[in-house]
């Protein structure tokens, strides 16, 4: 790597228990309790839980059910994505005081590259520390800082201490740490891949560097290369305040064309299954849900629902796409593809700018 990247200052920034504190800042009768956001009606599902609430077990994407049963004390409470929409949009103007180069991952975590910054503030350590500062201040909550020289080591190092911590991963001290590190906190190994990780007898990264790039392109695809890579501390990504992805989508091209409902439902089902493992890993849900069909003779039909919510538990995306197909079985004969695509996502609003966002969040 050149020394230009080593010298880059990147922080990445998240917002600590993110929900659940904004509920236990506006209702104190909430605070030091353990409380979770969403899950309370019957196959709900839990956004986040207090810290309170963790202690018991109580995660996020947890069933009602199964939190309710580790923390038998546990509050549910509604989410109000209007107001974390907002404080959203105020964290964001903190930023922007600092740098240009904000790429926002969610509604409450961002990477900043801070090299260039306005104040001309010469660490990255002290920019990162003014801004948690101020965070607090303006929104009476506190987020935890990651700052490195990239942008996995920014990411990794904002977790370390949470909540309301900063680290600094400094490229000297970057070997030791990333070898130190259990192999379920790098960014980008999800469940899935930490479990066949385990199996290959690689619990950290001292063990993933044992492995030369051969051998995990064969184990991990694509993915190989990166895992090889960032180990090693090289992560060359910039910082992409332009980065906003405007749908997900999964569609399949049927073997033989149908042309009955029955006989499509289980194709859908399938769909469904893919089109929500790929929302939940992005973690990126949409307000809009679309249906598309192409018909036997390569017509192209799409039918779109819209909430003013995003549309996050998969009984209720079953339920929509189903409707949808119903609802459109007499606009063809027979059809050779189905899709089901996201949009208006929720990354995609935390992305746009301040001024330009008037959001209609309905009633
Ligand atoms: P996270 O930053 O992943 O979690 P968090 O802020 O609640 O907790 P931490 O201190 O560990 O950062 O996500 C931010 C918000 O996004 C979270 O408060 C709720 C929402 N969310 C979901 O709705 N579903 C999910 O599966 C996850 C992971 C988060
Ligand atoms: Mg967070």
């Amino acid at each position: 790597m050149v020394d230009k990247e080593l010298n880059r200052k990147i922080i990445h920034i998240d917002m600590d228990a993110f929900y659940a504190s904004v509920e236990q800042r506006d209702n104190p009768s909430l605070r030091g309790k353990p409380i979770a956001v969403g899950g309370g009606e019957n196959r709900g599902v839990t956004t986040t839980a207090s810290y309170e609430a963790r202690k018991f077990g109580v995660r996020s994407a947890m069933s009602g059910y199964q939190a309710r049963k580790l923390c038998p004390d546990l509050i549910f409470v509604k989410p109000r994505f209007d107001v974390y929409y907002e404080i959203s949009k105020q964290i964001r103007s903190i930023f922007s005081e600092y740098t240009d180069l904000i790429e926002p991952l969610s509604l409450d975590e961002a990477f900043l590259d801070v090299t260039e910054n306005k104040k001309r503030i010469e660490h990255g350590m002290h920019v990162a520390s003014d801004i948690m500062a101020r965070v607090e201040q303006e929104t009476r909550l506190t987020c935890s800082a990651g700052v490195s020289y990239c942008k996995f080591l920014a990411k990794v190092a904002s977790g370390y201490k949470k909540p309301n911590g900063l680290t600094v991963i400094t490229p000297k001290r970057a070997t030791l740490f990333l070898e130190q590190l259990p192999i379920d906190d790098f960014f980008g190994v999800g469940k899935v891949t930490a479990k066949k990780m385990r199996s290959m007898g690689i619990n950290n990264g001292r063990d993933l560097k044992q492995f030369d790039k051969i051998q995990l392109t064969q184990a991990f695809g694509k993915r190989g290369k990166y895992y090889y890579d960032i180990v090693r501390g090289i992560d060359e990504r910039p910082v992409n305040p332009s980065r906003v992805r405007k749908s997900l989508a999964v569609e399949r091209t049927l073997d033989v064309d149908l042309e009955n409902y029955d006989e499509i439902v289980p194709v859908l089902d399938n769909i469904i299954d893919k089109f929500f493992e790929r929302l939940s890993k992005a973690n990126n849900f949409g307000r809009t849900l679309t249906l598309k069909l192409k018909t036997s003779d390569f017509q192209i039909l799409t039918r779109s629902v819209s909430k003013d919510y995003f549309i996050k538990s998969k009984s209720e995306i079953d339920i929509l796409a189903k409707q949808l197909l119903k609802d459109n079985m007499l606009a063809f004969d027979k059809i050779r593809l189905v899709g089901l695509t996201a949009s208006n996502l929720e990354k995609e609003q935390a992305a746009r700018s301040n001024e330009q966002l008037e959001f209609d969040w309905g009633g």
